[in-house]
């Protein structure tokens, strides 16, 4: 006989995640959490069946028409089966409505994007349309518009499928993709006061979505960034044609492959600005620090499948002797993935609980500055992470884990993503400058991490004054670097990487805490490889050598 390797397997995942459920007990108050529990356990369940059920589904992208037999202009897109089912359990579930409703006061966030966190890669990236949807309801309620917010919210915050609208977030263009301030759509009012738009989107993702939000500028209103206007606009008429746009192109991504992103040309589609004209980077920026929370939290869910598989696996699998969990390099490689992921999904489960203390007027001045830097620093790092624990869980499958229907490699591919949209990495670096330049965001990032440590008991005090040492450096070298804005910009990234770490290392030592004294020493362990993994002499930040810059010969 042929021996046959079992594959790895997913239980319920709501269950089996310690971490998860570690968070909702320590933060939430008891009643919001039997609440909550049945419809998480329900998630749970739906993310491994959906997982297994994927790997047997052949159509796994969407197919654009663009002409009819009779030669009309048509742009029919058809969707992968698990887009047909992504809108009824987005709205059934809640997962944009959970964030906004009065319910559970600020906690709703974090039920919200608990919900998120199981759900995301049973979602066939269905997520990308959410992330923009929540981040339009939080833009019109900013922008106080009350028309739109009339037409909109009941849409964009339905529970009933047969109500729920989706959001699209265009903003990308060939000349402003990380650089905003220089798209080319032009806007301009018609003979009846109507505004239209024109111009090209490069990146619009989720095509299909029932309305947008998009930056134009108005014919005559000057360069830059602050001369961009934020508009609001539907795409398509009651029969579903599209109104005075084409799609070019679904693009041909190396991921997010079920996610129909397309290439669009706006040939005077009707648009209504959202909050006067001009100032449409400011005016947007509520809607990106909302969608990059949620790639914070799409990528510690992507983390957590990755080693969920890689775990299965090292139980199943026997190499030289012995099953693969048994062999201490493989153990310390696995333990390192997870103090890495629960480190990512302390820091951003952080962010989410500043989101809904901010929105519910809870948080003071501390708590809303450090949430304008923990978003960035969050939304980076974990992109980042997501990307190299799904390579490294993988390479815990060896070979099997390099086939596709593993379901790793697309994990993978899936996961490049994260550190691209919604900014990349060096953008998001130098948001963090740009939030830094305000002297009480470094403050309020000291003070909550000395307030988190002061609150830790003894049996962590040694990881408590590895990180106290570590701290201490990186505010030296910061202070250090500010006298020299070159060098500074040239170390963004480490300096941001480093911020995160700490701060995370920090809520680690908090959870490891509650956690002991509720029985379970797992998170103290996760929290010490953490910090000695993180915590090491503060880097160099050198200016690169010009050598090393120079264009190949
Ligand atoms: C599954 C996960 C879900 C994810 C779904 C995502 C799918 C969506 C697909 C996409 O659309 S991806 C494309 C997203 N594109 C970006 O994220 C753009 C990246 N570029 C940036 O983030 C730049 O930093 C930015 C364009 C926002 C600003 O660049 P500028 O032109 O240098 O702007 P400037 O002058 O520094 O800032 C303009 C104003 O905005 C300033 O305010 P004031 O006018 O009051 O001075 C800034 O303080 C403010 N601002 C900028 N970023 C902000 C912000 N305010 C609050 N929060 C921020 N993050």
């Amino acid at each position: 006989m042929t021996f046959i390797q079992s594959a790895a397997e997913l239980g319920n995942q709501f269950r089996d995640d310690r971490v998860l459920r570690a968070q909702l007990e320590r933060s939430l108050p008891v009643a919001v959490r039997e609440a909550i529990t049945p419809e998480l356990d329900e998630l749970g369940a739906h993310a491994a069946a959906a997982w297994h059920r994927e790997r047997e589904r052949s159509a796994r992208e969407p197919h654009l028409t663009q002409w009819d037999s009779q030669g009309r202009r048509v742009d029919r897109l058809e969707l992968t089966p698990a887009w047909h089912e992504a809108r009824d359990i987005a709205a059934r579930f809640g997962l944009v409505a959970a964030g906004h409703e009065d319910t559970y006061a600020e906690h709703g966030r974090i039920d919200q994007f608990a919900r998120v966190y199981l759900h995301h890669v049973a979602s066939a990236f269905f997520t990308c349309p959410l992330a923009m949807t929540d981040g339009a309801a939080t833009c019109l309620k900013a922008a106080a518009n009350p028309e739109l917010c009339t037409r909109t919210l009941p849409r964009y915050l339905s529970r009933d499928p047969a109500r729920f609208w989706i959001s699209g977030q265009w903003m990308t263009e060939t000349p402003g993709g990380s650089d905003v301030g220089d798209s080319e759509t032009a806007a301009r009012q018609d003979s009846t006061g109507q505004w239209r738009l024109y111009g090209r989107k490069w990146f619009t993702s989720a095509v299909q979505a029932d309305t947008a939000l998009a930056l134009a500028r108005v014919d005559g209103a000057g360069t830059g960034a602050d001369a961009l206007t934020l508009f609001y606009l539907e795409p398509r008429d009651a029969d579903g044609a599209w109104r005075d746009l084409v799609i070019n192109r679904l693009k041909p991504k190396l991921g997010t492959r079920e996610l129909p992103s397309a290439e669009t040309e706006l040939l005077g589609v009707a648009a209504t600005p959202v909050a006067g004209l001009g100032h449409g980077v400011r005016a947007i920026a509520p809607m990106l620090n909302v969608t990059r929370s949620w790639n914070a939290v799409c990528a510690i869910a992507t983390m957590r499948r990755a080693i969920a598989l890689a775990r299965d696996y090292a139980h199943k699998r026997r190499a030289f002797g012995r099953r693969l969990i048994e062999h201490p390099l493989h153990q310390t490689t696995l333990a390192s993935m997870q103090a890495d992921f629960e480190g990512a999904f302390q820091l951003t489960f952080h962010v989410i609980v500043l989101l809904g203390r901010v929105q519910h007027g809870k948080a003071d001045t501390t708590e809303a500055t450090l949430l304008r830097l923990l978003t960035p620093l969050a939304k980076l790092w974990t992109g980042k992470l997501a990307v190299s624990i799904c390579s490294e869980a993988i390479e815990c499958l060896g070979g099997a884990g390099y086939i596709e229907d593993s379901g790793l490699p697309q994990l993978l591919r899936d996961a490049q993503v994260l550190p691209i949209w919604e900014g990349t990495t060096n953008v998001l670096s130098l948001d963090v400058l740009r939030v830094l330049r305000n002297p009480a965001a470094l403050a309020a990032w000291r003070s909550s991490i000395d307030a988190l440590l002061d609150a830790v008991a003894s049996s962590l005090q040694p990881a408590v004054a590895t990180l106290r040492a570590d701290v201490e450096a990186r505010c030296a070298r910061l202070a250090m670097l500010a006298t020299e804005p070159q060098r500074l910009e040239a170390a963004a990234r480490e300096v941001a990487l480093c911020l995160a770490r700490d701060f995370a290392a920090a809520l680690l030592l908090r959870q490891a805490d509650w956690s002991l004294r509720h029985g379970d020493g797992t998170r103290a362990a996760a929290a010490r490889r953490f910090i000695a993994r993180c915590a090491t002499a503060p880097a160099t930040y050198d200016l690169a050598d010009d050598a090393l810059l120079a264009a190949d010969e």
